[in-house]
């Protein structure tokens, strides 16, 4: 690994031993993965994981001009996973399902000729399927014909096969050709049976969530993974959930970006009956697990903070934990919303520049396979906000 790390700056014995595999090229097993989650030496762990971050991607810290859009919440699994706040029954209060025109009449954002992905991902709605999507995908890329579209959790992809009785493979591939470039990361939450027995009874089963990845890989469309931790899972389940994630990654390489999502509590069942609303999880857990991702994931190239779940100065600080990716633009954000987020809607080109800039890294706008499109010139920091004032605590 290019460059020396100082192992004298870890003072758990412990993340000092996993440091030593590390630094050697020695793969973390899962004793290694409860050390990275159990250690209260947080700086250790973040300049561990910052340094095999800048052995990769040096100070560039890229991030998309994406938009977020969620064409349904309409979705049947309404009662069961109860983590979640954005899904409605047909005939709630608040349930939608986009016409066809409404789609492209929010995606008519994208005119500002900014936007290159559309992330749209939405509820397990009995009537989006095969020719919904098919048309919603045909449409926006006549409309916006350099736009990338990342969409489908797995979830939603089984789902579709279901509904229509056709093979998984089948409906990827016909997805592909509507306009389908890629799958986003969602629906994987936390792997362990005991976890999704609590919070997802009915959902997709790991296996079968890993089976949708495997295939879309197979046909060549990349995609990416997240975790949803901070709710009721234990350490071995992150570790666990890990280690299925690297085995995946090891047999395809199809992964794109692994991206750590924090739970938020409020509106819904599972925050009301853990008493945890109005309490997200705390900046040192979010910390730890972009830390973790990015050392136990060995063989992922990107990491990437989401602002709108940590808020922008947790992100910002995370910079310096092991993330090489920031979430983009995203316009208008509904999921997060729904259960707590109280951060901003969507970010602009210049917040975002700031936000990586005053963190003493060097902004980049990528494509959605992580290509570097332009970089913005390294500007001096400003007083010691987020990731700086850790980094200089750290040294
Ligand atoms: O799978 C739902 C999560 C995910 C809550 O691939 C919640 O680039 C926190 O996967 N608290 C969908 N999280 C979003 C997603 C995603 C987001 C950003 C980027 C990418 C990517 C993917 O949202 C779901 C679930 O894990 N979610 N409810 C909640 N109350």
């Amino acid at each position: 690994m290019a460059g020396a790390f100082d192992l004298s700056r870890i003072s758990d014995a412990s993340l000092r031993r996993a440091g030593e595999k590390v630094l050697a090229g020695v793969r973390l097993d899962d004793d290694d993965g409860l050390t990275l989650f159990q250690t209260p030496d947080l700086l250790g762990l973040g300049a561990l994981a910052d340094h095999v971050n800048s052995a990769k991607h040096g100070k560039i810290v890229t991030f998309a001009a994406n938009q977020h859009i969620n064409p349904t919440n309409v979705c049947y699994l309404r009662k069961t996973c109860v983590f979640c706040s954005f899904a409605r029954l047909p005939k709630e209060e608040g349930a939608y399902h986009y016409t066809l025109e409404q789609v492209f009449e929010e995606a008519s954002a994208a005119d500002n000729g900014l936007t290159r992905e559309f992330h749209i991902v939405g509820g397990l709605d009995m009537k989006a399927g095969l020719q919904y999507y098919s048309d919603v995908f045909r449409g926006l890329k006549q409309r916006h014909p350099h736009v990338h579209i990342k969409a489908l959790t797995a979830v939603e992809i089984a789902h579709i096969a279901r509904i229509e009785k056709m093979p998984i493979i089948d409906v990827l591939t016909a997805l592909r050709e509507a306009g389908l470039d890629t799958l986003p990361g969602g629906g994987a939450e936390v792997f362990g049976k005991g976890v999704r027995m609590a919070i997802a009874d009915r959902k997709l089963a790991a296996e079968d969530w890993i089976a949708v990845h495997r295939a879309a890989h197979g046909l060549g469309i990349r995609t990416n993974c997240t975790m949803l931790y901070g709710h009721v899972e234990t350490l071995e389940d992150r570790v666990e959930h890990l280690g299925i994630l690297r085995s995946l990654q090891d047999e395809t390489g199809g992964f794109l970006a692994y991206i750590p999502l924090a739970y938020h509590p409020d509106n819904n069942a599972l925050g009301v009956e853990l008493g945890r609303e109005g309490t997200a999880t705390t900046g040192f857990d979010d910390l730890r697990n972009v830390a973790a991702g990015r050392l136990f994931l060995d063989n992922f190239d990107h990491v990437k903070t989401h602002w709108i779940m940590v808020t922008p100065f947790l992100s910002q600080t995370a910079l310096s934990f092991g993330v090489n990716d920031l979430e983009g633009t995203v316009v208008r954000e509904k999921i997060y919303h729904e259960a707590g987020a109280h951060t901003p809607q969507g970010m602009t080109l210049d917040e975002i520049l700031k936000l990586i800039r005053d963190a003493g890294k060097i902004p980049a706008e990528r494509d959605s396979f992580y290509n570097v499109l332009r970089t913005f010139g390294a500007e001096p920091a400003t007083a010691a906000t987020g990731a700086a004032a850790v980094a200089a605590a750290a040294a």
